[in-house]
């Protein structure tokens, strides 16, 4: 475990102005977007969370706020079984829509009580805290419902396509 927050980010840290900033879903019926005051006015949850790194930090009782996936995937009609997110800086990450939906999953932007960090994602990250945090995409700015699977930036490098901390699946072939 660990008490500090280490930083892990393949790129450099985007500031994205958050005038310009949308949160966006795409393969539904109709793609939904919203801006920054829009997304911020969407009814949040406070969650405290254990957080599980693929090299093997973990942190424990992290407390974020943020929307719900399922709320806002109750604006878009869609019967798709994947999802990709997609981030400033290029970065995505995949996730099957039912390890999103169900009370697992968060699009964050408070950490601790603050505004979350650009360093750890800031304006607004996913949270996905029951898979590797290499899930939990910084910087999101959306998701694409996909029917296919299709393998995100770190999933496509070697590390595991699901990635269960329980069962350690770190690298393909765990
Ligand atoms: N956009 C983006 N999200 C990302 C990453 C990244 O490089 N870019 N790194 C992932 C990895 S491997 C981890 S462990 C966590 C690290 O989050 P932290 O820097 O807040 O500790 O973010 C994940 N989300
Ligand atoms: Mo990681």
């Amino acid at each position: 475990m660990t008490d500090d927050f280490p930083v892990l980010s393949a790129g450099p840290t985007p500031h994205p102005s958050l005038d310009e900033w949308t949160f966006t879903i795409e393969g539904g019926a109709q793609p939904v977007s919203w801006r920054w005051e829009e997304f911020r006015a969407l009814p949040s949850e406070t969650v405290t969370k254990d957080i599980h790194c693929v090299t093997k930090w973990s942190k424990f009782d992290t407390e974020w706020e943020g929307v719900s996936v399922d709320t806002l995937l109750e604006r878009v009609d869609h019967d798709r079984a994947y999802a990709l997110a997609f981030c400033d800086g290029g970065y995505t990450t995949n996730v099957p829509v039912e390890d999103l939906t169900g009370g697992k999953a968060w699009v964050a932007y408070i950490y601790d009580g603050e505004p979350l960090d650009p360093e750890h994602g800031g304006p607004a990250r996913l949270l996905v805290p029951h898979l590797y945090f290499w899930k939990s995409a910084k910087w999101v700015r959306g998701l694409r419902l996909l029917d296919d699977d299709e393998p995100g930036f770190w999933e496509t490098n070697g590390y595991h396509n699901y990635g269960d901390p329980w069962r350690e699946q770190r690298y393909w072939g765990d």
